[in-house]
């Protein structure tokens, strides 16, 4: 062992002892340590080596560091006051020194006797709230915890007038849901039971949110509990609830609607302190798939308010421990936390810890020590309460919520429950777990633990029974007054937006002026700047299309949309896996100089100069976390664009649940309409079965009344003007966009000036053949039409007319009937894909187009696969000729 290692106090002495008697027992190195010791030591006679300040000091470093791994959190579990690792004599203690007095450093009590230095250490760290923060690295941070926790004992003095609301509120918790037990008998509501002290965790939040100056906390919570979070902590109206309960038919619902325990809220507080604003956003079954939703419904907020977003706006998610430790969209949301475009200031999380996932115990959830494990990658600090004591939970909350706001940082705070009954109100759990349940049945509520408490403490019976009585009448009253639910009052800022889906043309072209001058802005750089040489030519190029009047490409259609969208003042959200480059090195919406590094983004200034945002994000590399981000992000800011870009489409399969749960049917369940634009790169170009197809099918698979629009735009003047539809028509539905890969660079996909300052999109493009002459109409979509369009060139196929279906839903069937009226009766119809018969738009179509036609289209395309493309670039080329060859092949050649 060398001088360095990390040696015991005990293990020196010995070796000190050996110098004393046989100095070459030890190695040269000791010697030479020891004889340096005696010289520091001078002519003081017999040294006596003390290591106990020393040991002191380190068993105060363990109750900080593991102290929680002894707390007495389990209500299920009897705790126990042997704390093995903490022992005196793992420290080298003994008892008799428990009365001698010792100097500490960095401790609340600067000198005191062993036995008090321990007391404070138990009463901090092992009692009701096991405080884990070690792991932070940063000291300011776990200082600010340490000496809150050490000078407080975790234990603040709480009011009388605290403690009899406290006791209110457990007694509201505990009787709402015995009270829809009786009334409701059977019918689901995911009780909370065995967990009421969230109740007043939750009210204590919001109050000392107000308190903070918060001006909105918006909560996503699942299932369990949620009613009671509704009713107490919204103080949604009882009368409302039970009119759901009892599912009047007389009560109207907008569209399909969902089941009570889904839908959100809002609704404002007020405190002394002022008001805040909280609301609940709606969610689906899918645990935690709301999280990455909050986040952006907060993140929108916070770019919008004026001041300090991030101070006034603050995400409260509260989860399931089984959840919290199993899906994977928990990590992938922490991990939004601190990224520039993501993050909101730290979310609060509240894990209700019932030790038990339906009727999955722990050991077969997880493989964590704690169900909060899982947060520690962000290094944030974790409370772990007990849940039968409100007033530990309050602590935790005023700590944790304090913490939030000064370091801005996620925080997690762990209650430790149990639920008192099965998964939900017809389960039985002693099926599965008998011994677990006999425990729960015979422990008391929370309100009997509370309330004992408060008669100890010299709170008046009667006064306790009063406040039972006037809850129990409440509850009575709202029964015989039920109402039916209001429509929650939709966001104020959706209120303009039309529900309506209409084909009527929007105004989207822009000046010849304008879009000269933005072109400028796009492609000039400040003075001093020098970006790539290649993008320099790049810019050039583009400039050089606007001042021609032609060749104007995907990426400048692209810029050219969303600068003058910035220029009129409607604020743009680009965000994806690098997508300030972009993945086909097609934007390059951030420019960086060669030199420095330093970035420009052109389209930020043309924003800042109309008073509004332009904002792209490279993203982490999720896709469910960032779609379901951004989709609460176009929530929150109906007037803006916001525009999620999966890398290839084919990746947005990751967000499947985001897609199927919220953008397809977020306005049919909750009323919630949404503008998202995704932008999915698609198309058959040899790469293999992973980077050809984004899946369209499945988009259209979502498609009833008019709530998505799917679209497949194959100019980049098409582009253009559905952008801005996007945002300039008076309806607001998602717009699913499959973007091009090789046409990016394609010779022929490219558009004029003139295309841009006149005309709006065409959800269908004619051909310009004259219909007389055409014995056949390939009807397609997308990039196979420029492959179609250079066969019949090559062919001189001038009597096969090629009409693109740039919109596949909803389908424009008037415009495709007025388009197809002019060709033959006896003109052949086909469908020309280049995706694989079980996929892309063919299903959908193959429908629709018979009742348009009268027929039913011939199917020209790949087979039906189990795999989305071949692997091989050969075979690709192959089948991609064969489908040409098909397309214009005459009936004998077929
Ligand atoms: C993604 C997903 N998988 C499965 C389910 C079915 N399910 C609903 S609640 C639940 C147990 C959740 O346990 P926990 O997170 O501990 O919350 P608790 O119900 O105990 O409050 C399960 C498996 C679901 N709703 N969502």
């Amino acid at each position: 062992m060398s001088v360095n290692d990390n040696v015991s106090p005990e293990w020196i002495e010995t070796q000190y002892q050996i110098f004393k008697n046989n100095p070459n027992d030890l190695s040269q190195e000791w010697q030479s340590f020891f004889q340096g010791f005696e010289l520091g030591i001078d002519n003081q006679e017999s040294p006596v080596l003390d290591h106990k300040p020393a040991a002191v000091q380190t068993m105060i470093h363990r109750y900080r560091d593991i102290g929680h791994l002894y707390a007495c959190v389990d209500p299920l579990t009897p705790c126990s006051l042997d704390h093995p690792q903490l022992r005196i004599s793992e420290f080298g203690l003994e008892e008799k020194d428990l009365e001698r007095t010792f100097a500490t450093s960095n401790f609340i009590l600067p000198e005191a006797p062993l036995k008090e230095i321990i007391d404070v250490l138990e009463q901090t760290y092992c009692h009701s709230l096991g405080l884990e923060f070690m792991h932070l690295p940063l000291l300011e941070e776990r200082k600010w915890l340490q000496s809150k926790a050490e000078a407080s004992r975790l234990r603040t003095d709480i009011s009388r007038d605290k403690k009899l609301s406290t006791m209110k509120m457990l007694l509201q918790a505990t009787k709402f849901e015995s009270f829809l037990h009786r009334k409701f008998v059977g019918q689901k509501r995911f009780s909370l039971e065995g967990a009421e002290s969230a109740i007043p965790l939750l009210d204590h939040l919001v109050e000392k949110a107000a308190e903070l100056s918060l001006k909105h906390v918006v909560i996503g919570m699942s299932h369990r509990g949620r009613l009671n979070v509704l009713v107490n902590i919204f103080k949604k109206p009882l009368g409302n609830l039970f009119a759901e309960f009892a599912d009047n038919a007389g009560c109207k619902v907008v569209g399909e609607g969902d089941v009570k325990y889904h839908k959100g809220y809002s609704t404002d507080r007020c405190f002394t302190d002022g008001c805040v604003h909280l609301s609940m956003a709606s969610n689906p079954s899918h645990l935690e798939a709301v999280n990455p939703v909050v986040e952006g419904k907060c993140r929108a907020r916070q770019d919008r308010i004026e001041g300090d977003g991030e101070q006034l706006v603050m995400p409260l998610l509260i989860h399931g421990d089984a959840a919290f430790a199993g899906q994977g969209v928990v990590a992938e949301t922490l991990n939004l936390s601190q990224l520039a475009g993501y993050r909101t200031g730290g979310t609060l999380h509240v894990v209700i810890n019932n030790q038990i996932g339906f009727t999955t115990l722990p050991v077969d959830a997880r493989s964590t020590c704690y169900s909060t494990d899982i947060a520690k990658m962000l290094m944030a600090p974790i409370f772990h309460v007990h849940g039968d004591d409100p007033e530990a939970l309050i602590q935790a909350a005023t700590m944790a919520i304090e913490f939030r706001q000064k370091f801005h940082k996620d925080v997690v705070i762990e209650v430790i429950c149990y639920r008192r009954y099965g998964h939900n109100e017809g389960d039985e759990p002693f099926f599965t777990q008998p011994l677990m349940y006999e425990k729960i049945r015979n422990h008391p509520l929370t309100t009997e633990i509370y309330k004992n408490q408060l008669l100890l403490e010299g709170f008046s019976e009667q006064e306790l029974d009063a406040m039972e009585s006037e809850i129990d009448q409440t509850l009575e009253d709202a029964l015989t007054h039920e109402v039916c639910p209001l429509h929650e009052e939709f966001m104020k800022q959706w209120a303009h937006v039309s529900r309506e889906f209409s084909f009527e043309p929007v105004e989207t072209a822009i000046d010849q002026e304008t879009l000269q001058q933005l072109s400028a802005s796009l492609t000039t750089v400040p003075e001093g700047f020098t970006p790539h040489r290649k993008i320099t030519s790049l810019l050039k190029k583009r400039r050089k299309a606007i001042v021609e009047g032609d060749k104007i490409d995907w990426g400048n259609g692209e810029a050219l949309a969303m600068a003058s969208l910035v220029h009129e003042g409607t604020s743009v959200r680009l965000s994806g896996q690098d997508s300030r480059r972009g993945t086909f090195n097609h934007r390059h919406a951030t420019l960086y100089d060669i030199a420095t590094a330093k970035e420009y983004t052109p389209l930020t200034d043309i924003a800042k100069q109309a008073g509004c945002r332009f904002d792209v994000f490279n993203s982490m590399l999720s896709e469910m976390a960032v779609l379901g981000f951004d989709y609460g992000y176009a929530v929150e800011t109906p007037d803006d664009l916001t525009i999620w870009e999966a890398q290839f489409g084919d990746f947005a399969n990751g967000a499947q649940v985001i897609i199927d749960q919220f953008i397809a049917s977020s306005q049919a369940k909750w009323d919630r309409p949404c503008g998202i634009t995704m932008f999915l790169p698609h198309g058959y170009e040899g790469q293999g079965p992973e980077h050809s197809s984004a899946r369209m099918e499945r988009y259209l698979q979502l498609c009833a009344n008019n709530n998505m629009q799917i679209v497949n735009a194959s100019t980049p003047a098409q582009l253009f003007h559905l952008l801005r539809r996007q945002v300039r028509t008076h309806h607001r539905c998602p717009l699913i966009l499959f973007t091009p890969k090789a046409l990016l660079r394609h010779p022929l996909c490219v558009s004029t000036t003139a295309d841009l300052t006149s005309g709006h999109f065409q959800e269908i493009l004619a051909d310009d053949l004259s219909p007389k002459q055409c014995r056949r109409v390939i009807l397609c979509a997308g990039k196979i039409y420029y492959d179609l369009l250079q066969q019949r060139q090559q062919g001189q196929h001038s009597d096969v007319a090629i009409v693109r279906i740039e919109q596949i839903y909803p389908l424009h069937r008037d415009l495709l009937k007025k388009i197809l009226k002019p060709y033959k009766k006896t003109v052949e119809y086909c469908w020309v894909q280049e995706e694989i018969a079980n996929a892309g738009a063919w299903d959908y179509l193959r429908q629709q187009l018979r009742d348009l036609i009268g027929r039913e289209p011939r199917y020209i395309g790949r087979k039906r696969s189990a795999s989305t493309a071949v692997g091989s670039n050969r075979l690709h080329r192959i089948e991609q000729q064969q489908i040409l060859d098909k397309a214009f092949a005459t009936p004998d050649e077929d």
